[in-house]
């Protein structure tokens, strides 16, 4: 079959883009690897910036979040030199969070696009983008019964993650890697349990890292710190709730609401950034084009930005024959995707000691990173405007 654009993932970027195109009358598809049910009951992010909550708004894909999200302006660092708290709405630019699991957002705008006439594919992987210097691209699937396809598109959108067939296809020499792997690990953990205050709790101990953030009224995310190469099975519930004791410091500011472990999972912190994040007719956006560590909450946030610029440039593309916005889309996207990745990095060092043979330098860097924050206000309206701003 042949349509104008053929777009790999129905994550956060792939749906975003097809609710923008398909507004505006373009023909395409989605095809995804999984079951719908899986799509929508994938457990990731929750804080989404109001930079992207305005996106969503602005077509009309925002209901949901406006209804069940949650708006979050605190965050909280408890550390061996005391506790202190930014109540980030006052500061920089004076920007929220809301709260609205990954999961509900992909379900929202899976119901958009299907309720617009949107296609989609499920359980359809595609295999390999061919021919994408020409502009007849084909893409490469299996169906569910494991049969072979194709599609043909004037451009491929690669909005399928880090493993994806778009950065699989990508010619050696194409597109350049920038990879970062940081050697730290979290496991990953959501708890059947009610947040335990009104904020993002970021423990900064010798035993290692450790997080609190609220999901929803019932549910908590938290990350622990742990050995790279452990497995999430090995920490028993009591060992997790002990750690999250510790290193939170419940003998000083109170205990944790605890709860069934419902998910885990280790998260290795690594970064990386496709550089272009073009290749003739196919394009990256969200995961495939930049894996940040989760440790500022950024990903799905560049999700959905990138995937209105490139919607855009699609747009005028394919509709008025101005490709001005495809020209500039890598170089556009990059520079936002390099300050996540800064701020990222520096979330990293501020919340962890990062190992190496100069371990007691960084671990006073770190220390004087988190004083400088604790007491300086410009230091503050920086932080601010960077852990809510994409
Ligand atoms: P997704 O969401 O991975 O979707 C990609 C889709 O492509 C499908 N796919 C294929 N389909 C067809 N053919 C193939 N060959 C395919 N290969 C894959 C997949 O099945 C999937 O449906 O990528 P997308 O859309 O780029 O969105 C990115 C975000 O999901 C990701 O960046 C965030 O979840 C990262 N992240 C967070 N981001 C935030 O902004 N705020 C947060 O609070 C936050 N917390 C997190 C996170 C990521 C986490 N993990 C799991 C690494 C917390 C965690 C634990």
């Amino acid at each position: 079959e042949s349509v104008d654009v053929v777009v790999l993932g129905a994550g956060p970027a792939g749906l975003t883009l097809g609710n923008v195109l398909i507004d505006a009358g373009i023909d395409c598809v989605i095809l995804e690897r999984t079951s719908r049910r899986q799509v929508q009951t994938r457990t990731r992010a929750g804080f989404l910036a109001e930079n992207t909550v305005r996106i969503l708004e602005r077509h009309g894909l925002a209901d949901g979040l406006r209804r069940r999200g949650r708006e979050h302006s605190r965050c909280e660092f408890r550390t061996e030199d005391g506790r202190f708290a930014l109540d980030y709405a006052g500061l920089g630019r004076g920007e929220r969070h809301t709260v609205y699991p990954q999961q509900e957002l992909v379900s929202d705008l899976l119901a958009c696009f299907l309720a617009a006439g949107g296609r989609i594919r499920f359980e359809t992987e595609a295999s390999a983008v061919l021919d994408a210097d020409t502009d007849r691209p084909r893409v490469l699937v299996r169906d569910r019964d494991g049969r072979p396809d194709r599609w043909r598109a004037r451009y491929v959108a690669g909005c399928d993650g880090r493993h994806g067939a778009a950065r699989n296809s990508l010619p050696p020499g194409a597109v350049r890697r920038h990879h970062s792997d940081h050697g730290l690990s979290w496991l990953g953990l959501l708890a059947e349990a009610p947040p335990s205050m009104p904020a993002v709790a970021y423990a900064v101990h010798g035993r290692g890292f450790a997080g609190h953030m609220a999901r929803t009224a019932e549910v908590t995310r938290y990350y622990v710190q742990c050995e790279r190469g452990t497995s999430a099975e090995s920490w028993s519930e009591d060992r997790i709730w002990d750690e999250l004791a510790l290193r939170m410091r419940t003998a000083d500011y109170g205990p944790l609401n605890q709860g069934r472990v419902i998910q885990r999972g280790i998260v290795d912190l690594e970064s990386d950034v496709l550089e272009p994040l073009r290749h003739g007719s196919l394009f990256l956006a969200g995961d495939a084009a930049s894996l940040l560590s989760p440790s500022a909450a950024k990903g799905a946030n560049l999700a959905v930005l990138e995937a209105e610029i490139l919607g855009q440039a699609l747009i005028a593309d394919l509709l008025r024959g101005d490709s001005a916005g495809l020209e500039r889309y890598s170089d556009q996207c990059l520079s936002v995707i390099w300050r996540a990745q800064e701020f990222s990095h520096w979330m990293i060092r501020l919340l962890h000691d990062v190992p190496g043979p100069d371990s007691s330098f960084q671990h006073a860097l770190r220390r004087s990173r988190l004083a400088s924050l604790r007491t300086s206000r410009s230091r503050q309206n920086w932080f601010a405007e960077n852990y809510v701003g994409v």
